[in-house]
């Protein structure tokens, strides 16, 4: 791949959107290499977390190319959205916990990504903006939708609607990013995170990412019958019934298995 990097450390795997030049801006070929590396990652047991940032220290994604837009038909914009869509709906869907460590803009479609994933940690010098109608469009990879689901609709009109660009400071305090940490430090804090994350039992750890996933779309009383549902399903697991008899023995577990 040449636009996608792809590492992987223990059990947590790191893909890095790598085109510095243009501070990491998608364009189709690098949403169809994202999207080759989310399928592969979606098959590999052995990951249970995974981590996306970009490359440098300047940019996450500074947005969806604006060199292979400006001449796009409406057919290709609409192609072009599918494609993103499909792509960002993957990394949504995956079970793993996902974390955006941003580095940088995370600006329109590089915003967007950080929005798909389940936990956003910043650098000091990373903004954040949806900057599309600056450019005569909308957003198009999601971000009407998921920006108002995590900050709420009033905050994320403001944003959409102006265009403005937010330092991590103000992103952390609108509940944009769960931390900001200095830039030299941000993928220790994150592989930290990922770390303390993978050490514990990764099916338990999907099932609570499904069920809040699933939560969020349906009525209370539907999302509480999926939680028991989940909750029972753990006791047909190993690691359930040796994580438990090691607390009574008082004896600490190497790994878990499931
Ligand atoms: N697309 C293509 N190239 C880009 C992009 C981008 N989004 N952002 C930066 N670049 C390129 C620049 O053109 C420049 O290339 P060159 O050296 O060949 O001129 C290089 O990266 C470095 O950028 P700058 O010289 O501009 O760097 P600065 O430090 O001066 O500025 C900024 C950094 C502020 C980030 C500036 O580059 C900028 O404003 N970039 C555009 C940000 C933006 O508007 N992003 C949103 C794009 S729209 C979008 O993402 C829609 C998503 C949904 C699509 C749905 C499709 C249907």
């Amino acid at each position: 791949m040449e636009n996608i990097s792809f590492e992987k450390r223990d059990n947590v795997a790191i893909l890095k959107i790598s085109r510095p030049k243009f501070l990491n801006a998608l364009n189709s070929e690098t949403l169809r290499e994202l999207e080759m590396a989310i399928d592969d990652i979606q098959k590999d047991k052995d990951i249970y977390a995974l981590v996306i940032t970009g490359e440098g220290n300047k940019a996450f994604v500074a947005g969806a190319d604006i060199k292979e837009m400006s001449n796009m038909s409406v057919f290709e914009a609409r192609e072009f959205s599918i494609l993103g869509n499909r792509v960002f709906r993957k990394i949504e869907g995956l079970e793993i916990p996902t974390i955006a460590a941003v580095n940088g803009y995370a600006l329109g479609g590089g915003c967007e990504l950080s929005l798909c994933c389940d936990i956003r940690i910043a650098s000091e010098n990373a903004k954040f903006g949806q900057p599309e109608v600056t450019l005569g469009i909308t957003p198009g990879f999601g971000g009407t939708q998921r920006l108002a689901r995590i900050i709420g609709t009033s905050r994320a009109k403001e944003l959409i609607f102006t265009g403005r660009m937010i330092d991590a400071k103000e992103a952390e305090k609108i509940g944009l990013v769960n931390k900001v940490v200095p830039q030299e430090s941000l993928m220790d804090e994150v592989m930290d995170l990922a770390n303390s994350i993978a050490k514990n039992a990764p099916l338990a750890v999907r099932m609570c990412k499904v069920a809040i996933n699933r939560g969020i779309d349906v009525d209370i009383e539907t999302g509480i019958q999926y939680e028991a549902e989940i909750f029972a399903h753990c006791f047909s697991t190993e690691d359930q019934k040796d994580a438990m008899a090691a607390f009574l023995e008082k004896r600490k577990i190497d790994k878990f298995k499931n």
